[in-house]
């Protein structure tokens, strides 16, 4: 039996190599590897005895040979096949250990230049794997170290590899290979600014975890991050305290993220099943989190908090007063995290960047038999097309409001509504069929927590425009004084003599927010 190792990562590979001798298998490789094998004693032929050529132009060619192409693409069992080896003088390789040039790695280093990255562009590995993996009835094709276990376990055992274990190997192969390209692809498309959507979209993402389950405990899942593109996201994010994320966890708390990005204030968003059920923002941590946790002190519990400043002792052991999952923070003051961890449950997540925000970030979505794909909404709205509608212009104050307000309304699902006062969210109302509903939820939300003083002087913002007036009215009675929304209604005329009777300002914005 022959074997061919050319491996970039050469861990395991001396000990493995070791153990392929001693079942009787030679050994053909390429420079680095053959010396890293020689010099720990591995009896071993160099490349160029096979292929009888040198390996040349900087090492961009050697194994890219007929000598071993052949050796790995011969079918076994057929006679021309076996016929035309005799004649050339060509033997089997029977077995094929390569793991390539590290691409990604390469990428991923900060400041790298693209003759750098083109140079770790493999072009004869994955060919040889590419060659084993499409023999594997007779081939074996090791892509990945953590497989040398079993290929040594069938060989002692059994002299050879099961065609089981070969088709699954080869599998392996072909998912690596294409995932190669994949980065290879991608990386050479962002060198061009090239930020369009192709024409078949192609991904790489790597498993960070297998999850216990899914939304529903009968659902597997897991999850996986962008290579690359993982910048202030939680797949970034370390975790300090409590158990692994959940499936929820982990879109519900990416909820709270998005959020938050809006804010360069001190801010606190609290998250409940993806929706935010209070926000704050102050001129510190603890006065933005009394202020979400104000807005709404029922649905915070078992959900998750997210701030853009480090936390204090003082914010964290306010925090610790009631139950909530995961707190997200930049950072934490060593006091804080003992407050926190004294709750060996509550998940601690600690995320750098956490205001950063990819301005060519996509969002997709899978639906059955294909995949709708988005420039994400990272647009707010331009402050030079806002358009006072009304006889009344909006306070100062309660401009400041409206624009907060805008902020919480883009990440309610649609139809979504939300009431602010003084740099808090009254009420939010999202996910409805009907605006009106929205409104009327949004409103008792903000009845409930606070009251109808509380309501009263508050701001409205609405993520789409109003069909009919009736919102405005319901505003109106609960004493709201001003609205933002987009306009663009064949009724807007009706909303804006509704709001001019009753005294309120409003602004349209030109831009919508649908979420969904
Ligand atoms: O530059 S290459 O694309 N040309 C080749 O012919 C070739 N053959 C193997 N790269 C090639 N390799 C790669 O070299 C392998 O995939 C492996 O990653 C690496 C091992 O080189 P060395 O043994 O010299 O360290």
């Amino acid at each position: 039996m022959r074997a061919l190792i050319s491996v970039s990562d050469k861990t395991g590979i001396v000990e493995f190599a070791k153990e392929l001798v001693s079942l009787g298998v030679e050994i053909i490789s390429t420079g680095g590897t053959f010396n890293a094998l020689q010099n720990a004693g591995v009896e071993v032929i160099g490349i160029s005895d096979v292929t009888g050529f040198p390996e040349c132009l900087d090492g961009r060619v050697k194994t890219l040979h007929p000598a071993i192409h052949a050796g790995l693409l011969n079918i076994r069992d057929n006679e021309e096949h076996q016929k035309q080896m005799q004649e050339l003088g060509l033997s089997n390789i029977d077995l094929v250990v390569v793991n390539l040039y590290p691409f990604k790695q390469t990428i991923l280093k900060e400041g790298v230049k693209l003759e750098e990255a083109i140079e770790n562009i493999d072009i004869g590995g994955p060919t040889m794997l590419r060659s084993a993996a499409k023999n594997n009835h007779d081939v074996t094709v090791v892509v990945d170290p953590t497989d040398y276990a079993v290929v040594l376990e069938e060989l002692r055992a059994n002299n050879k590899v099961s065609v089981d274990t070969n088709f699954y190997l080869a599998t392996k192969v072909f998912e690596h290979t294409a995932n190669y390209d994949t980065m290879i692809a991608n990386y050479l498309r962002e060198q061009r600014g090239d930020y369009s959507l192709p024409n078949t979209f192609t991904m790489t993402f790597e498993k960070v975890q297998d999850m216990r389950y899914g939304e529903n405990p009968h659902q597997g899942a897991a999850f996986y991050k962008e290579v690359g593109k993982t910048k202030g996201t939680l797949a970034d994010a370390v975790q300090l305290n409590g158990k692994e994320l959940s499936y929820n966890n982990i879109n519900d708390a990416n909820g709270a993220l998005e959020l938050l990005r809006e804010f360069s204030e001190p801010a606190v968003v609290a998250v409940k099943h993806a929706n935010p059920c209070g926000v704050g923002v102050g001129n510190n941590v603890l006065e933005a989190y009394q202020k979400a946790y104000t807005a709404d002190s029922v649905s915070i519990f078992g959900g998750i908090i997210v701030t853009n400043q480090i936390i204090d002792k003082a914010t964290a052991e306010e925090m610790c007063k009631i139950f909530f999952e995961i707190v997200i923070a930049p950072g934490y003051e060593e006091e804080a995290l003992e407050v926190f961890k004294l709750k060996k449950n509550l998940r601690v997540l600690k995320l750098e960047n956490i205001t950063y925000s990819d301005p060519h970030a996509l969002t997709m979505k899978k639906v059955d038999g294909g995949l709708i794909v988005q420039q994400k909404d990272l647009e707010l709205l331009i402050e030079e097309e806002l358009k006072v509608v009304t006889e009344r212009t909006p306070s100062e104050k309660e401009m400041e409001d409206l624009h907060f307000a805008w902020k919480l309304v883009k990440h309610v699902k649609s139809n979504g509504i939300a009431l602010a006062k003084d740099g808090m969210s009254v009420g939010m109302g999202g996910g409805q069929t009907n605006r009106i509903w929205a409104t009327t939820q949004a409103i008792d939300h903000g009845m409930e927590f606070l009251g109808e003083e509380g309501v009263k002087g508050s701001v409205l913002a609405s993520d789409a425009f109003f069909p009919f007036d009736d919102c405005v009215k319901a505003a109106a009675a609960a004493g709201i004084t001003a609205i933002i929304q987009p306009g663009g209604s064949i009724r807007d005329e009706d909303s804006i003599k509704a709001c001019n009777e009753a005294g309120i300002a409003m602004v349209f914005t030109g831009m919508r927010h649908f979420k969904h």
